[in-house]
């Protein structure tokens, strides 16, 4: 018997004899993929959470983010989380994951919200404890505090936007996601469905003559270089739940989770003061490389909205219960 535990003890110790460089690596990676580019706040702060966790677990965990679609477009990576072959996805609620639990696009409804801070009010409040609920009857958890991108503007090639007229015929390219689609819709554009990835070619090769993105995503995914104006609708908000999987976090010791929760949650606060100079700053910036701003009134589009049915569809979807629960942050909507 003691020989036996002794053989065992050597066996259990011979592989860090042998490769003594693996005894540096971390015993568990993780991977995070992210559909914007590098130099986007979301991948920077997520980095630096990275570093936290490795130190914090005392090399433990290693954290990889994968930024710009590097697994994947939205579909893929999304794919991949439920299967468990990746461990995070950033993922706008009102996008792919919609698909899923269609209740997630709530927040994204158009000028249900005027303010940053209502919407994080909301989200890190009563609404998005509903989400977050909804994700895990699905397999999937939600970090507890959303990482924003912030109000969003349309860009084409055409013309300004200054009433929903303007918008008549064009062609936006919209994420895959029947809120987005059912918006422009509305308001007499022609959406197509498109992944992130794809968006900077399709307005190069003119499949479609416009989008919409807050200003960081405009700004650093280069969309200036092929899109000339700037219509400044804040039409809807949007952010990304830090998406992981029933299967990836019930493999991670029970003492590691809460390192890596709070600090992928610091983050994403971090990132809100981030994102919300950037949207502000960045528009001289970007008249100074070509582009043409306008401030449309948001009211005749409201209008439109309400006089097509948009919000009564969209209630009518979504159910009474996560209505009131929205109206209780934005006010009566319709
Ligand atoms: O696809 C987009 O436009 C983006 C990057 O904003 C989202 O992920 C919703």
């Amino acid at each position: 018997r003691r020989q036996f535990l002794i053989s065992t003890a050597a066996a259990v110790a011979a592989p860090a004899l042998v490769m003594p460089k693996f005894a540096r690596a971390a015993e568990i990676n993780l991977k995070f993929g992210t559909n914007l580019p590098a130099n986007h706040p979301l991948n920077i702060r997520a980095n630096e959470a990275a570093e936290r966790i490795l130190k914090e677990t005392g090399g433990q965990v290693q954290l990889n983010v994968f930024p710009n679609n590097q697994l994947g477009n939205d579909a893929d990576m999304l794919s991949q989380l439920r299967a468990g072959a990746i461990d995070f996805f950033t993922v706008s609620g009102v996008n792919v994951l919609s698909q899923m639990v269609p209740v997630s696009s709530i927040y994204g409804l158009g000028f249900a919200f005027s303010d940053e801070d209502t919407v994080h009010r909301a989200l890190d409040g009563d609404l998005g404890k509903y989400l977050r609920g909804k994700f895990t009857k699905v397999g999937l958890m939600a970090m507890d505090n959303i990482w924003s991108s912030g109000f969003r503007q349309i860009t084409n090639s055409v013309r300004p936007i200054t009433t929903p007229d303007d918008l008549k015929n064009l062609k936006i390219r919209v994420p895959v996601s029947p809120l987005w689609t059912s918006l422009f819709q509305h308001l007499g554009a022609a959406p197509a469905s498109i992944n992130f990835a794809e968006v900077y070619s399709s307005l190069q090769t003119k499949v479609v003559d416009g989008q919409e993105n807050p200003l960081s995503i405009i700004s650093i995914a280069k969309l200036y270089e092929v899109q000339k104006y700037c219509s400044m609708t804040n039409h809807m908000w949007d952010g990304f739940w830090c998406m992981s999987s029933m299967k990836a976090w019930n493999r991670l010791p029970e003492k590691v989770r809460p390192i890596v929760a709070q600090n992928l949650n610091r983050s994403a606060l971090d990132m809100r003061g981030d994102v919300a100079k950037l949207n502000v700053s960045l528009k001289g910036d970007l008249q100074a490389k070509g582009m043409v701003f306008n401030t449309p009134d948001p009211a005749p589009f409201r209008t439109m909205l309400s006089k097509s049915g948009f919000y009564a569809e969209w209630r009518k979807k979504y159910g009474d219960e996560a209505w009131e629960m929205l109206e209780k942050y934005t006010g009566k909507l319709g």
